[in-house]
């Protein structure tokens, strides 16, 4: 049993981490101010985890989060793309000041390791497929520019400090619990829930552009992995979480519309500011040095998501 300290352990991705840990015996903390975190993610775990209400750029509550931690899963993040492209700042301030925190917090308090959820967005849209974890970033976004910034830093204190970090790029995460109604909601959970209510969603661009899809458990996975990969070969590196392979919007919207039996087009409009046009993993560096390899592929995944949805918002209309 070790001690963890999860940031962002209320959102999307954090939660599952949360109930993974415990649902094996670990004990663990959570650090979530709720921007997007929701405690209802945590309701059937809420007494058997350490939960603290405070945001990553409050120094002082990030170090007393880190003490007494053996592991740091740092997940917590403002994320999306369109959101740091309308406003920088806010995103700014928590992706890139809050990770400082994490990472002085984390090496005053003496932890063993900090894992990191890093992104995809880094690649841009450099040529070469599949993404491999030795091609120059070329961020986009200021989101992307600011989860590279985050990967920088781990490898600095892992050379400098000597702090094992481990970096996780994840590929367009998917599943129950991702927040479907927000304006900056990912495209898989805001358009399932639309069509669950009989809305078409909009594509924005021609829907020919991919993204390397993964499902959650492929997350919780890596992040097990990298807490108890050998430092020689995970320490201070970066490593692509996904499932190496890629699928367009359109498909995307085709699949879903079949499991949701919804009958309409879907609306194209205009490409995103900032956008990515395609995505896909080379996950051959996570396979060798954390024995990662993808536990829930693309389809199975959508029909788990689906499920939890229709079971989570029951009673929304369906056409
Ligand atoms: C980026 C990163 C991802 C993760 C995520 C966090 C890339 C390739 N991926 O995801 O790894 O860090 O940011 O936020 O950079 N779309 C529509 N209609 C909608 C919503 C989205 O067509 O209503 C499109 C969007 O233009 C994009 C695709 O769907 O082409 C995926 O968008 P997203 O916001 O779900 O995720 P993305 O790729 O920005």
């Amino acid at each position: 049993m070790a001690n963890y300290l999860i940031t962002g352990g209320a959102g999307f991705i954090g939660s599952h981490l949360a109930h993974a840990l415990v649902e094996r015996g670990d004990s663990v903390r959570v650090l979530d101010n709720f921007e997007t975190g929701l405690e209802k993610n945590l309701a059937p775990i809420r007494d058997r985890i350490d939960l603290r209400r405070a945001d990553l750029i409050d120094a002082a509550a990030v170090l007393s989060a880190c003490e007494g931690m053996d592991y740091v899963l740092h997940q917590g993040a403002l994320p999306s793309v369109p959101r740091s492209v309308k406003q920088p700042r806010p995103s700014h301030e928590t992706n890139i000041d809050g990770t400082f925190n994490v990472l002085e917090g984390a090496r005053q308090a003496g932890v063993k390791r900090v894992v990191y959820a890093a992104s995809s967005s880094a690649y841009g849209n450099q040529p070469g497929f599949p993404r491999v974890e030795t091609m120059a970033p070329q961020p986009l976004s200021p989101y992307a520019v600011q989860k590279l910034t985050g990967e920088l830093y781990m490898q600095a204190y892992w050379r400098v400090y000597g702090l094992e970090t481990v970096c996780l790029r994840y590929f367009n995460i998917f599943g129950a619990r991702q927040v479907p109604d927000s304006p900056y909601s990912g495209v898989m959970a805001r358009f399932i829930l639309m069509m669950m209510r009989g809305e078409r969603p909009t594509i924005f661009g021609d829907g020919e552009q991919g993204r390397d899809f993964t499902h959650i458990e492929n997350v919780v996975s890596a992040n097990l992995l990298a807490v108890h990969a050998t430092a020689t070969l995970a320490a201070g590196r970066v490593f692509n979480i996904a499932c190496g392979q890629r699928h367009t919007l359109n498909e995307t919207f085709g699949l879903l519309a079949t499991l949701l039996g919804f009958e309409h087009p879907p609306i194209y409009g205009p490409e995103r500011e900032g956008d990515v046009r395609d995505s896909l993993a080379d996950i051959s560096a996570a396979s060798q040095a954390l024995g990662y390899v993808p536990q829930v592929g693309f389809e199975e995944g959508l029909r788990r998501t689906v499920r939890w949805y229709r079971d989570e918002f029951a009673g929304q209309k369906e056409e």
